[in-house]
């Protein structure tokens, strides 16, 4: 049997509609800037943001570090949550591409305070290294998905221009932050230099991020992805996936959110797991273990039954809803976890 898959939603596959697209893409060599269906995208997603410009990425990851070498030089200082992506899941690559240090702050479900980020902007010392760089993450990864408040970003906001800071925002997940929070895309955007976000996830196209900014960032940034070797050829195969994803599967995420809610409503009772309804705002459940098992002992439990989860931070697993994922199949992971746990 298929097993019901909840890793994360990066798992998704392209459907046929989406694979019949990527088949019939117009294509070019996007070194030289001739590919028709990579054109196309950036120019949509730049207006959808309402920001000058946008480039295409292989990956999220490759989308963050493009726009930390961008705005950043070699001995700088940028300033992250210590659970944010950039920090935890990115090889260090913002010390090694772009020879930076992270001045990590502790979050609340994925917040960090204009306040908390004002005492960590290092004074101007001949011996300190500048801070040149916030980075925020909406919605937050490693808190469950949890959606960044609007008014603390303008706090934020704020803060960065009176001490000429830029302000990037690993926006992976942000359709699913604008959806849930009926917050628009362009009004995020205003409050940022710059926004890293992905195709690849809730969207469910195989591959892919984009980058957006003023059109003198994203001239410069083009530099740096080719640097990466991020510098992709008929890649408008992949580009219309992408394309197809904004124009079908942006409102649909709200049924992802919905699953998420079920799911979480479902394993409230069980006395094995600790949930907060608070953090469950997108398609994120993290549920932290109550018994004397491992995270890897439960996962595997589940693995038996066809439920895959992933192992969290400290004691939890989480379980990541998507458009592979049916609300039957949400049931049916709520009633095997009723027979393996109490
Ligand atoms: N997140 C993955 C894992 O790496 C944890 C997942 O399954 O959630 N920013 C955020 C907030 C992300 O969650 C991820 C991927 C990325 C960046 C990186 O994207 P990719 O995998 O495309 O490089």
């Amino acid at each position: 049997m298929k097993p019901i898959d909840l890793r994360s939603d990066t798992v998704t596959k392209p459907s046929a509609a989406m694979r019949s697209a990527m088949m019939e893409a117009e294509v070019g060599d996007d070194v030289y800037g001739e590919d028709p269906t990579v054109n196309k995208l950036q120019e949509i997603v730049a207006r959808m943001f309402g920001k000058e410009a946008a480039l295409f990425v292989p990956t999220g990851v490759m989308g963050n570090q493009v726009c930390i070498r961008t705005h950043t030089n070699h001995g700088d200082e940028i300033i992250a949550d210590e659970d944010s992506h950039i920090f935890v899941y990115e090889n260090a690559a913002p010390a090694t591409l772009s020879g930076v240090s992270i001045k990590t702050i502790p979050n609340r479900m994925g917040v960090i305070t204009a306040e908390q980020i004002q005492a960590a902007i290092r004074p101007n010392a001949y011996y300190l290294p500048k801070t040149k760089l916030i980075c925020l993450e909406n919605t937050h990864g490693l808190s469950g998905g949890t959606i960044f408040p609007l008014e603390e970003i303008k706090k934020i906001n704020r803060l960065a221009r009176e001490r000429n800071i830029k302000l990037h925002l690993d926006g992976a997940r942000i359709w699913n932050a604008s959806v849930e929070s009926g917050i628009s895309l362009t009004e995020y955007a205003k409050y940022f230099d710059s926004i890293s976000m992905c195709l690849s996830k809730g969207l469910g196209a195989p591959i892919g991020s984009v980058i957006i900014g003023d059109k003198e960032f994203i001239d410069r940034a083009l530099v740096y992805r080719k640097m990466f070797g991020g510098g992709m050829r008929q890649v408008g195969i992949i580009a219309s996936a992408g394309l197809y994803a904004i124009e079908n599967n942006i409102n649909r995420l709200a049924d992802d959110h919905k699953k998420a809610k079920l799911l979480a409503d479902g394993l409230k009772n069980l006395k094995s797991f600790k949930i907060n309804p608070e953090s469950v705002q997108t398609n994120m459940v993290i549920a932290d273990i109550q018994i004397n098992k491992t995270q890897q002992e439960v996962l595997a439990l589940l693995k038996t039954k066809g439920i895959l989860l992933t192992p969290e931070r400290n004691s939890s697993i989480r379980a990541v809803t998507h458009l592979d994922v049916s609300f039957e199949e949400i049931y049916q992971a709520i009633t095997v976890f009723e027979t393996i746990f109490d």
